[in-house]
């Protein structure tokens, strides 16, 4: 592959990746200009050194399958650091490493890393090309696997070099595969270099820089001084049957259902409505109030890197269709014919198969304990165009994207938490936000169904202190001059016997109705301690039938347990140390008072 340095005259870049290349000691540099024919060249190469294994044509037309290492499959959130000179400036929530020590460690990884290796050069835009509102990153890779998922995740190419033209603002990302030694994996955050490392891994959030690393870390730490938001959010449009388009922007933590809502399909009984359901993102929305006073949102990626299992035509028919072609599986099952699997998919599993780890894999098998060995890695991922999803919306290049009406929280709860209710206020609606709490899932390393404090969504991805970034949506919350109401959902709260007493997916359409009306100053709800709650009778369940008693138990607002839980957010607030707003924190007294009035 020629080796196109005549890319850039930017003489920044091109003395960044000479000093980065002095460390890592590529054999060649090969730059991406966005090309077809690059692409095309380079899954060849993919496919040559195993890298990537093509997927049967007829059947997947443009698909490829990946593994990575089997220790190496989820974000390494205990590897992941904020480098900057305060430590405050980190805040407790976030690993903290003095920068000058983490550019001495690392680069000792990095040295000589790429010998015998291409060094690939990848220049991308996070948002529309020629925006005010996006960023450009430039990342240092070697591995094609990166390559092709920033081809699809993110604006690659000529045309982002062609915008950043002589400047310098642009996001330094460098990484390496190394040697994949968990011990010495670092997936490092320079905010105050506007710079990111990350070395020793090849799983997509520690090795796509331009997502959770650039698009949230380093953009949340931007977007504070700059006075916008970076935020763990989907945002989907509603579009009634008159004509008139709403967004919502809901933020919940990983594999708690963003992508499935993002992509919702009315359900049956609603489907006479004449609703039209349009995605603008499925993981992260860049916020700001425009001249108008509202939040705008903007989806700054231009692919999904969505969780498989769980993904079939009943549960989310537009994912289905969005990775027909053009995708890359990753830690999937891998039939002999060249097909894809993972569980609670469609269809039977393929006959002779290995599983995400190369082993021979059929389904119903156990191991050695006897338990059930899983075909799929519970974090295996599908990598998609944003365009081939069948409800992507045409906003989705828009500079300015789209008025945000509602701003949704949620997590996983088996108890506790309502399917919906909706703040009293802004600062209330913060401190439903700060005071979040989710099951762990599998698309981080820890223990599984732990629940745990998970403030936005964005414990893993606040570059900054995170009792800042409570104050920063508090004072967002000073510069909108109409704000959007804001709620928060459960989705996943269970019966005694462990079921889930809501049926979710496109079912939750329900509830988006409700919250919608309820934008609108419409809508039927009561007030409790933790909110307005929808009156048992509030949702249209046409083609639904869900007993009185299911009901009841999805609004139950428990007063015993929601005090206990207000001394756990208290014992967590307190965590957070002396820069806790005040108005937070004023908010949970309020909480507490409601709490002990209904008595
Ligand atoms: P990240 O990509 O990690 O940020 O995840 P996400 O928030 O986009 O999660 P996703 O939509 O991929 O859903 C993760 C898992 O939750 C899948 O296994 C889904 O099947 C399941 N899920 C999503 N929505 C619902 C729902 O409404 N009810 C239930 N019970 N499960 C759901
Ligand atoms: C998440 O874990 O929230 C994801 C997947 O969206 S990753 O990009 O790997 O972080
Ligand atoms: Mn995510």
């Amino acid at each position: 592959m020629p080796n196109r340095r005549t890319l850039t005259g930017n003489r920044m870049l091109s003395n960044w990746v000479d000093e980065m290349a002095a460390m890592c000691q590529p054999d060649q540099i090969v730059w991406i200009d966005g090309s077809d024919e690059q692409r095309d060249a380079l899954r060849g190469q993919a496919v040559a050194s195993g890298e990537m294994i093509p997927l049967n044509p007829e059947k997947h037309p443009g698909c490829f399958y990946h593994r990575t290492d089997p220790s190496d499959v989820a974000r390494s959130e205990d590897k992941t650091f904020i480098c900057c000179h305060n430590p405050k400036d980190a805040g407790v929530t976030n690993n903290w490493k003095d920068p000058e020590e983490a550019y001495l460690e690392a680069a000792a990884f990095f040295h000589g890393s790429m010998r015998g290796r291409t060094m690939y050069v990848i220049p991308f835009c996070m948002g529309p090309i020629g925006s005010p509102f996006s960023k450009i990153g430039v990342e240092l890779s070697d591995s094609i696997y990166v390559v092709l998922n920033m081809l699809i995740m993110t604006r690659v190419g000529q045309e982002v070099l062609d915008a950043l033209g002589n400047g310098d603002d642009f996001t330094r990302c460098l990484h390496s595969k190394a040697t994949l030694d968990p011990e010495k994996r670092r997936i490092l955050h320079f905010p105050e270099d506007n710079t990111i490392w990350s070395v020793n891994s090849g799983y997509g959030g520690n090795v796509l820089l331009g997502k959770k690393c650039l698009a949230l870390r380093l953009a949340s730490w931007m977007a504070r001084k700059e006075m916008w938001l970076a935020e763990h959010m989907l945002i989907l449009g509603i579009e009634e049957p008159d004509g008139r388009h709403h967004y919502v922007a809901a933020a919940f933590p990983s594999a708690c259902g963003k992508t499935n809502l993002a992509m919702l399909i009315p359900p049956d009984g609603l489907k006479d409505k004449g609703y039209r359901i349009w995605t603008v993102g499925d993981d992260i929305a860049w916020i700001r109030i425009d001249s108008d006073g509202r939040l705008w949102a903007v989806n700054p990626e231009s692919g999904y890197f969505g969780v498989a299992p769980g993904t079939n035509m009943c549960s989310n028919p537009n994912a289905v269709l969005t990775v027909q072609k053009n995708t890359i599986f990753t830690n999937v099952v891998l039939g002999k014919d060249g097909t894809v699997w993972w569980e609670q998919g469609d269809g039977e599993p393929p006959a002779d198969a290995l599983d995400w780890q190369g082993r021979p894999w059929h389904k119903g098998k156990t191991g050695a304990d006897g338990k059930p060995v899983l075909g799929a890695h519970p974090n295996s991922r599908f990598t998609a165009p944003y365009d081939q999803c069948p409800t992507a919306s045409h906003r989705h290049d828009n500079h300015h994207g789209v008025a945000i009406s509602a701003i949704i929280f949620g997590g996983r709860r088996e108890r506790l938490a309502p399917l919906v209710y909706e703040s009293l206020s802004w600062n209330h609606g913060v401190f439903v936000g700060a005071s979040m709490a989710s099951e762990r899932t599998a698309a981080q390393y820890g223990k599984q169904g732990e629940v745990r404090r998970d403030p936005f969504a964005m414990l893993p991805f606040c570059g900054y202190n995170v009792a800042d970034y409570f104050k920063h949506w508090v004072e967002m919350g000073r510069h909108i001059k109409r704000a959007p109401k804001i709620f928060h959902v459960n989705w996943f709260r269970k019966d005694d016997d462990g079921r889930f007493l809501w049926p979710g997916y496109g079912q939750n359409l329900r509830v988006l109705e409700w919250i919608l009306q309820r934008t609108r100053g419409e809508g039927e709800a009561v007030e409790s301690p933790i909110g307005y709650l929808p009156t048992p009778d509030a949702f249209d369940m046409t083609g639904l039938p869900l007993s009185a008693e299911t009901m009841e138990k999805l609004l139950e607002v428990n007063i015993d347990d929601w005090k206990a839980e207000a001394d756990g957010i208290e014992e967590f607030f307190t965590s957070l140390g002396p820069r806790m707003p005040w108005e937070v924190r004023n908010e949970l007294e309020a909480l507490r008072r409601r709490l002990e009035a209904a008595r």
